[in-house]
């Protein structure tokens, strides 16, 4: 086999804030099983960095003979874009390909978007790296990902150097106190709301997870090579339907103290119908929850198969909070067939709920997912050209997007400024917590 010089870029998702917040997992995912074929890894973060002078210094310095980029909507594209067109100007013989979500919202390799780029792959894509690299010749256009045979067998690696830097001190994550790493430790989900993209992912919508016992064992792993102290999953299903894995995590935490911290994304439904389960998340060090609540009203979260709750949202949300927990949430208004009552609604629930800390969303509709391809937007996006579709993979996807409410628009803005600033007030006093 050709050992490859590997550089692996994640373009990043800003151009400002705390480029540090989060580490690229998915190329430091990629990375191992790189490595555990046998090739040189360069792993590069580009979050907020000036991209020419960094993809230049690292050119000069790995001497690569494969780049392999992470794509993302909004500004990730956008960084994506420049990227490409940047290594493309510099050393035009040097084969880009290009991985991640974005591959599975815009999978024609004929687009625009890709183009420069010699390889798409679509999922995950650990073995169809190593494989693709290994092929003679190579194939071009898109590829197929493969799940890994064993998630164990890639765990949640920790062979990358600049990986300290994303530890953050403990006043950073309320609740936990102590020095903390966002981690991903799952792919796919069992639930499939409608508006996310899991429903566009082929083959990764299927749930599957780093084991409990190999989870235990790399996360004091990470805690030896960086000091963190608490981690906060940001696996959209630390919960997920068997709920096997947690509990298994959450006795071998009990049994040995439960020295760490943890947050982890949930959902209501997991809120309202497992008091039992977050008990035991409490005892077993889980103090941060991130709950996709997105709507309070029956109606909408219908639409957005949110599933229904057997007590008002409202309670739900309280009671996990007297457990012990903190409680920041994904609330959007403006969903699709969403009127000003239910949107009403949904502030109502914020106002009676004063401990709540929230981000506002602003519905975007991904294409390729069940409510995204519904509706005038997606008969829109039918009679594009190539190059104006392509161009939406540049859109940003929340609260910045343009707004895609079926409200009036004045009546949409006056709701969605409310809800702004109910906003402001709660993540002001949730960061306060950690003060
Ligand atoms: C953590 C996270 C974040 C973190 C940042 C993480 C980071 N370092 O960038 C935060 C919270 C900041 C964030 C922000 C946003 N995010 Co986000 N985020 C996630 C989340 C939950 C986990 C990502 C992760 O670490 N996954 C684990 C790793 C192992 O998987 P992976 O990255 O997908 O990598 C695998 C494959 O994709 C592939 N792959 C990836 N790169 C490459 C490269 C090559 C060369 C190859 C071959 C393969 C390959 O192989 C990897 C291993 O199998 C995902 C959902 C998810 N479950 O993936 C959403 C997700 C990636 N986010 C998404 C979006 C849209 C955003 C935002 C735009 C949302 C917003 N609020 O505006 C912003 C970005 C801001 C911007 N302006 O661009 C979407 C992307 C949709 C799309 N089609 O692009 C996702 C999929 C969520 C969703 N359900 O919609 N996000
Ligand atoms: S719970 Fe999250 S990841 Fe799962 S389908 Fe719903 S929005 Fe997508």
């Amino acid at each position: 086999m050709d050992r490859e010089r590997v550089l692996l870029a994640h373009p990043g998702i800003h151009d400002d804030g705390n480029p540090v917040a989060f580490p690229p997992w998915g190329v430091l995912c990629l990375g191992a099983a790189l490595r555990a074929a046998g090739h040189e890894v360069r792993a590069l973060d580009l979050n907020g960095a000036d991209l020419a002078a960094s993809l230049d210094a690292a050119l000069a310095d790995t001497r690569p003979t494969v780049v392999g980029l992470t794509a993302k909507q909004g500004v990730g594209a956008r960084r994506f874009r420049a990227a490409v067109d940047h290594l493309t100007a510099v050393d035009p013989d040097l084969p880009v390909v290009a991985g991640g979500p974005l591959v599975s919202t815009f999978p024609d390799p004929e687009a625009p978007i890709w183009r420069g780029v010699s390889a798409l792959f679509r999922g995950d894509g650990e073995q169809a790296l190593v494989s693709w690299l290994a092929a003679r010749p190579r194939p071009a256009g898109l590829i197929e990902g493969h799940e890994p045979p064993d998630l164990d067998e890639v765990g949640v690696p920790s062979w990358w150097p600049e990986l300290s830097d994303y530890v953050s001190p403990g006043r950073y994550w309320p609740n936990m106190g102590v020095p903390g790493l966002h981690v991903a430790s799952a792919r796919g989900c069992t639930r499939r709301c409608t508006f996310c993209y899991l429903n566009a992912q082929y083959p990764g919508a299927r749930f599957r997870y780093v084991s409990a016992p190999k989870l235990h064992v790399d996360l004091h792993t990470l805690n030896d090579v960086t000091g963190a102290r608490g981690f906060y999953f940001v696996d959209d299903c630390f919960i997920d339907a068997r709920q096997v894995r947690v509990r298994d995590f959450c006795a071998r935490q009990i049994a040995e103290g439960s020295p760490f911290r943890f947050g982890c994304d949930a959902q209501l439904t997991d809120l309202d119908r497992y008091p039992d389960l977050l008990a035991t998340m409490h005892r077993a060090g889980f103090r941060a929850l991130y709950v996709g609540v997105e709507s309070a009203a029956a109606a909408t979260r219908g639409r957005l198969a949110k599933g229904s709750l057997r007590r008002p949202p409202a309670e739900v949300l309280n009671r996990a909070m007297d457990l012990g927990f903190v409680i920041r949430a994904s609330i959007g208004i403006g969903w699709p067939g969403e009127g000003a009552a239910q949107a009403r609604e949904t502030l109502a629930l914020i106002d009676a709920v004063p401990r709540l800390a929230f981000d506002a969303y602003r519905y975007y509709p991904l294409p390729r997912t069940p409510l995204g391809e519904r509706g005038a937007v997606a008969a829109g996006r039918a009679r594009m050209s190539a190059a104006e579709l392509s161009a939406t993979a540049f859109q940003d996807y929340s609260d910045h997007n343009d707004g895609y409410s079926e409200l009036p628009r004045p009546e949409y803005e006056a709701l969605w400024s409310e809800l702004r600033v109910r906003e402001d007030a709660r993540l002001a006093a949730y960061f306060a917590l950690g003060q």
